[in-house]
């Protein structure tokens, strides 16, 4: 698949700038030094058991084949087809496991998410015709990707970075700061999941549409 891309755009993602909100999808949470079996297939991978999370803000639902998720290396890590749908106000995390099979199956270079733990860039584009437009883009620090510390947004989808580090305290000064919360792929930031819940998963997405 070949894009045309906004010069606006791609000097924005190159310097991963922040980008005003037009859409009510953005990046919320991201975990990208996971230290545990994150997607749940048995096996820790430091490439697989990373991920990336989404929210839909509304208002109403979002088409997500309309969506690309990327870095600021022109890397490309996930991809819907057209028609799968985010409603409004939930949450859905892709697994760097998820992110290497998308890869793979589209051709791409398969590196998953590829998210270093000195930090690194997340970004999110829109498909419009022929160009892609830059949605939203984040930028994290290296003690925000540490051993399962997610850094996410409070609250989700508008607020500020906030490290969830339940899992391994963040005691520095350097913001972002920690607020005590676990990381929580698939549900809203500040929601608690109930007990024994799994999280919203791309295959629970798809599973909607078989
Ligand atoms: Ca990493
Ligand atoms: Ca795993
Ligand atoms: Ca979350």
């Amino acid at each position: 698949m070949r894009l045309r891309i906004c010069l606006t755009c791609v000097l924005g993602a190159l310097l991963c700038l922040p980008v005003a909100g037009h859409c009510s999808l953005s990046i919320n949470e991201i975990m990208g030094d996971p230290a545990s079996d994150w997607d749940g297939d048995g096996d820790y991978n430091y490439r697989d058991d990373e991920w990336v999370e989404l929210f839909n803000g509304g208002p109403g639902h979002v088409n997500l084949g309309e969506y690309l998720l990327g870095d600021d290396q022109g890397l490309r890590t996930f991809g819907w087809e057209d028609g799968e749908v985010l409603s409004e106000g939930e949450a859905l995390v892709i697994y760097g496991s998820q992110s290497l099979a998308w890869q793979q199956e589209h051709d791409e270079s398969s590196y998953g998410f590829g998210l270093s733990n000195d930090g690194d860039c997340v970004v999110l584009w829109q498909l419009a015709g022929d160009d892609t437009l830059l949605v939203d883009t984040h930028t994290f620090n290296t003690h925000e990707a540490d051993d399962d510390r997610s850094t996410g947004r409070n609250p989700d989808g508008t607020g500020d970075w906030e490290i969830f580090d339940a899992l391994n305290p963040y005691g520095g000064t350097t913001p972002p700061l920690g607020n005590g919360l676990p990381p929580t792929p698939g549900w809203p930031n500040l929601d608690d999941p109930p007990s024994g819940a799994r999280a919203r998963s791309w295959g629970d997405v798809k599973a909607l549409f078989r």
